[in-house]
């Protein structure tokens, strides 16, 4: 007997929008099928991936109904729409839209940055190995010419140390942005756990691991210490990147083993 239709996360376990979708749906309280893509192997590039997310990227929602939809931010807006419950949005117009700028810098200005630390360390390692031909041909699927650079860069021409540290550097930026947004409340809207917060937790968790003498600003070291308190937290299952890649190559089948993220 098959029960009702649940909506399905295709996602990456290491990856910072499927977390950012993960920590939604934990919040919300939302039981869903987890379906780990396994990047590495360029599952987001097939056909069938790329119907549901014509950027090839994780995450991507199917919906109960069987429609899709992608982009961390407005799936977790949308969840929000349909299941009001925690609300996770500022109910003042003027705040939502604080919100949404806030997220916005955290895609434009972070993520392109952690990409470059995190592939590095999960993608490089498998991506050098290839041969020309199959770099052709792998790189032929990749829909966007940003990403088919980035996979070329971290195949055969990774990235430097020195380009490296300047990611890291850049990343950092999120802790003095969250220090002032957390001087009026205990989250970065004020008295209420939003997107915001939620948007900005995964950044936060690799700089925990990368640099974790920069959450030590007062108020950010707080936050960090509530948002890890949350039962949602626990539920989304940020695993750490060198643990979770030391299971993959020591060929453990845990399932956060065969996939990788920005
Ligand atoms: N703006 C997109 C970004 C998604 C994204 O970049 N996903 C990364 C993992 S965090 C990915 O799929 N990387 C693999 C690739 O680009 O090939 C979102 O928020 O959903």
């Amino acid at each position: 007997m098959t029960g009702p239709a649940r909506m399905k996360l295709f996602h990456g376990w290491l990856s910072s929008a499927s977390r950012r979708v993960r920590l939604c749906l934990a919040e919300k309280g939302i039981d869903y099928d987890s379906v780990p893509v396994d990047l590495a192997a360029q599952e987001h590039h097939t056909p069938a991936f790329l119907a549901m997310n014509p950027n090839g990227v994780v995450p991507a929602l199917v919906l109960e109904d069987g429609r899709f939809l992608h982009e961390s931010s407005t799936i977790c807006e949308y969840l929000d729409e349909i299941r009001p419950q925690p609300p996770l949005r500022p109910v003042d117009p003027y705040q939502r839209a604080v919100m949404r700028n806030f997220v916005r810098w955290t895609d434009e200005k972070l993520l392109p940055h952690l990409l470059v630390l995190n592939w590095s360390l999960a993608l490089q390692p498998v991506a050098a190995r290839w041969s020309d031909a199959a770099l052709a041909e792998r790189l032929a699927r990749i829909p966007t010419a940003e990403r088919r650079e980035a996979w070329l860069r971290i195949a055969r021409r990774p990235y430097t140390d020195e380009e490296k540290r300047a990611a890291l550097d850049q990343l950092l930026a999120l802790v003095p942005r969250m220090e002032a947004m957390l001087a009026d409340g205990d989250w970065l809207l004020g008295a209420q756990y939003t997107l915001a917060d939620i948007a900005a937790v995964p950044f936060a968790a690799r700089i925990a691991e990368l640099a974790p003498q920069a959450l030590g600003a007062p108020a950010v070291s707080a936050w960090w210490q509530r948002v890890q308190a949350r039962p949602a937290y626990a539920r989304a299952r940020l695993e750490r990147f060198d643990a979770a890649l030391a299971g993959r190559d020591a060929g453990h089948g845990n399932n956060h083993g065969n996939n990788h993220g920005a």
